[in-house]
């Protein structure tokens, strides 16, 4: 990496022995009866060993329970929980790298500051309280200058804790009264889209996914971003159900499935409305449920006359008789699971297509049914005490300026209508690494470059970002501090336990939020609160959903399961009628087609077709198994599996290119470009490419990553990221 600081590790028995006992009751040895039932599972367990009990706080919808061995203070080995029903006692490959994650040898170890030019390279280590000094002194300085907004923190979901994430680093900066940050890069289309159709964001517990007779999974690459799920599509699979992917990548569960849809990216609305244009004109609809619990229904209807299938099949690329098929299918074949990803909805009309997406399972009636339903995404079961946990009532001013993460490159250069008067001075980064994972990173690194901007990140390791920094801290491990997770797909709350203390000089946000917090001088309780605490204040919102879910309980069982039943089993639906809205007055208000409709990316032949002449090939880069999001490309083994830095292009694309297999390409539009290796491969059709989300831009070939071309448009719902609306062009170097 080029950087002049050697992390050390020093943690000696003894130092270990002294922390364990000052963690105290926090710090608790599982029971005998557990350990067995860990060494049943295949774990080998010379004594003395320790097992201490994690949630992966990694952002994925599997947010394993993992069982980590501690011998003379080190972990030797990460398994998953063999008892839990999710996790069944393995992580996903990355899991199973954890200790050489935790040991890396370029984990940042100590609080360091730049040494010379910004991206530089050079540091120096410094001590904590220079860095506490340095940090406060600045916001000080900036508060009573040019006011508190000129501050923005950014932080997304490195580690998603409830504690360190959620919570406390909220109460710092809502004492502060920093610029708020709109966290909209993920799933926020697909959310109000959900709402307008069914009042409120949740899905079904994928426990219960063995008893459905048809699994749709559309746009959801299970494989990648949720392996622990499958094994449930399998046992429904085993009792006979079907499986229909659409997707527009032929994914691995797509390779197994009853049927593939290969839709264009982008036209999910217009197959959603043809798909109901068959089934409302064939009389195949749920017509006592549509006429008991849902209003607009005859909106719907003529909205889709005019998706015809032959239609439809121009619009998405899908033949008619394929359109056609499923729609008869899914009438027919109950209970069925609908199950939407978050890929697709990272498109400028991402909002429209989960919406039209959404009011399929109400026009079959797989609403409030066991085996059935439609998922999205559990927000809505998170039912902690978010005031408590945030403070909203620390903010002073209440009318502080929100800047959209999705515009960080812009924001920076003062190019947003917020920041051209009022520009960006400070920006602290904490769970996110924005110059690898946001959108058109090449601004972002003009912005990082600003001699004016003072930048403190903290992290476990040197990033993209932390490059460009002022100052950078050094962040703890989960299995370093105490926290809470949820799962967004399943249903539970799950108790992160330290396995050991933190290494070098690290330490968890919660630590470093509640310093700073005292040299600001701020002196509420609730900024000097340890994580036990927190958690405590946050699970104690009241929610029946949390029934029997405590500290204690979940101290005793590490993951305890939320107290919920079949979603929507009294058909009662928080929308403004009461009932699923096909046709949504609030949808009108906000300016959309009341009922759905299909609108051309903001990219493509259709809205830009000069650009489309010039970048002809859609650019799709979605997750891989190999990393979440940004994080373990630095690591040996990770890297020793990972296929590389490919692309995906069909053989007719690569062909009239004189692109073969294993060619370096470069991927190129106005805003960037990449080198990546061609794989030349029909899992994508002619005029579509893929290569996966978000390696570093050092270790990749030409020192840019695909986020160098992605777009910083927003969508067309919550502010959305739009990475999938992305043209380029490719050429053979
Ligand atoms: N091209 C493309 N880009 C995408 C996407 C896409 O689909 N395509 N998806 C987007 C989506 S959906 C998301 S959610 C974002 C995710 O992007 P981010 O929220 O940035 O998440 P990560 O890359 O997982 O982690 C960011 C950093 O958190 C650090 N970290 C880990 N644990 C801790 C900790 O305990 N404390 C601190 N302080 N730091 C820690 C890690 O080392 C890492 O550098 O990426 C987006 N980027
Ligand atoms: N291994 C691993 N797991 C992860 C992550 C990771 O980086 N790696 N990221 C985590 C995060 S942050 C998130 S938000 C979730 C995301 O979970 P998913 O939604 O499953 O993942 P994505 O890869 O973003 O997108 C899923 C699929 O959307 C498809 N897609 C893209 N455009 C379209 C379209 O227009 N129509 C249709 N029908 N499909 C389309 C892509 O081909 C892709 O297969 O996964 C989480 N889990
Ligand atoms: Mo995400």
């Amino acid at each position: 990496m080029g950087n002049k600081f050697k992390p050390e590790m020093k943690m000696t028995r003894r130092s270990f022995l002294a922390w364990s006992a000052a963690m105290g009751a926090g710090f608790s040895l599982i029971s005998l009866a557990e350990r067995m039932t860990v060494e049943a599972a295949g774990v080998k367990s010379p004594e003395p060993a320790s097992y201490f009990y994690q949630a992966c706080p990694r952002n994925c919808h599997d947010t394993c329970t993992l069982i980590s061995k501690v011998v003379n203070g080190r972990i030797v080995h990460v398994t998953g929980d063999p008892t839990h029903p999710i996790t069944a006692g393995t992580p996903c490959v990355k899991g199973h790298c954890y200790p050489t994650w935790v040991y890396h040898p370029e984990r940042i170890l100590y609080p360091l500051k730049r040494a010379g030019k910004k991206g530089g390279g050079d540091w120096e280590r410094i001590s904590w309280d220079e860095a506490y000094t340095t940090i406060t002194d600045k916001f000080k300085h900036l508060i009573a200058s040019e006011g508190a907004e000129t501050i923005l923190p950014y932080s997304y979901s490195g580690n998603l804790g409830i504690v360190n994430n959620y919570g406390v680093p909220f109460r710092f900066w809502n004492k502060l009264g920093a610029s708020k940050l709109e966290r909209a890069v993920c799933s926020d289309a697909g959310k109000p889209a959900t709402k307008y159709t069914y009042g409120q964001v949740g899905g079904i517990d994928p426990e219960t996914y063995a008893r459905t007779q048809l699994f749709v999974s559309w746009g959801v690459n299970h494989a990648a971003t949720n392996v622990h799920i499958i094994k449930f599509i399998n046992r429904a699979r085993d009792n006979g159900a079907k499986l229909v992917e659409i997707n527009p990548v032929r994914t691995p569960l797509a390779s197994q499935a009853d049927l593939h849809i290969q839709l264009r990216p982008g036209t999910d609305a217009a197959l959603a409305l043809g798909i109901m244009h068959v089934i409302i004109n064939e009389g195949l609809y749920d017509q006592s449920f549509v006429e008991t619990y849902t209003v607009g229904f005859d909106r719907l209807v003529a909205k889709v006359q005019s998706y015809p299938v032959e239609r439809v099949e121009s619009i998405t690329g899908v033949p008619a008789a394929a359109i056609v098929e499923f729609a008869r299918m899914y009438a027919a074949v109950k209970p069925s699971i609908l199950r939407v990803g978050y890929g697709m909805q990272r498109n400028s009309n991402g909002g429209q297509m989960v919406r039209a997406i959404s009011l399929l399972p109400a026009l079959v009636g797989m609403v409030g049914v066991e085996g059935g339903g439609y998922v999205y995404i559990n927000g809505d079961y998170w039912a902690y005490d978010w005031k408590a946990l945030q403070r909203p009532d620390l903010l002073a001013n209440q009318q502080v300026r929100s800047i959209n993460m999705n515009e960080i490159g812009k924001a920076l250069k003062g190019q947003t209508v917020e920041t051209k008067d009022k520009p960006i001075k400070a920006l602290f980064v904490y769970n996110s690494n924005p110059l690898a994972m946001a959108t058109n990173t090449n601004l972002i690194k003009q912005g990082l470059e600003r001699e004016d901007l003072f930048t403190v990140v903290v992290d476990p390791f040197m990033t993209d970002t932390a490059d460009y920094a002022d100052l950078i801290l050094p962040a703890a491990t989960f299995f370093e501090y105490e926290d809470i997770n949820s799962d967004y797909l399943g249903w539970y709350v799950r108790l992160n336990q330290p396995a050991i203390p933190p290494l070098g000089e690290s330490k968890s946000n919660l630590e470093i939020f509640a310093e700073l917090a005292k040299r600001m001088g701020y002196d509420e309780a609730c900024f000097q609160e340890a994580a036990s605490a927190v958690i405590k204040a946050a699970l104690n919102s009241g929610s029946p959903l949390f029934a029997g879910i405590t500290y204690e309980a979940l101290q005793a069982k590490h993951w305890l399961k939320l107290n919920l039943g079949t979603p929507f089993a009294d058909k009662k639906f928080k929308t403004p009628s009461g009932k699923i809205e096909f046709y949504s007055e609030s949808l009108a208000k906000a300016g959309f087609d009341p009922v759905a409709e299909h609108v051309p990316p903001a990219e493509g032949p259709e809205a830009t077709p000069a650009l489309f002449i010039r970048y002809p090939l859609r650019f799709l880069t979605p997750a891989t198994k190999h990393f979440i999001t940004t994080q373990f490309h630095n690591l040996p083994y990770i890297q020793e599996i990972y296929d590389g830095p490919v692309i995906f292009i069909n053989p007719q694309d690569a062909g009239s290119r004189g692109i073969e297999a294993g060619d370096w390409v470069q991927v190129f539009n106005d805003r960037g470009q990449v080198r990546l290796k061609a794989a030349v491969t029909e899992a994508v059709k002619p005029g579509v490419v893929m290569s996966p989300k978000a390696p570093w831009h050092k270790l990749s070939p030409g020192g840019s990553n695909i986020n160098a071309l992605a777009p910083d448009r927003l969508g067309d719902m919550g502010g959305v990221s739009t990475y999938h609306t992305n043209l380029v062009q490719i050429a053979k170097v």
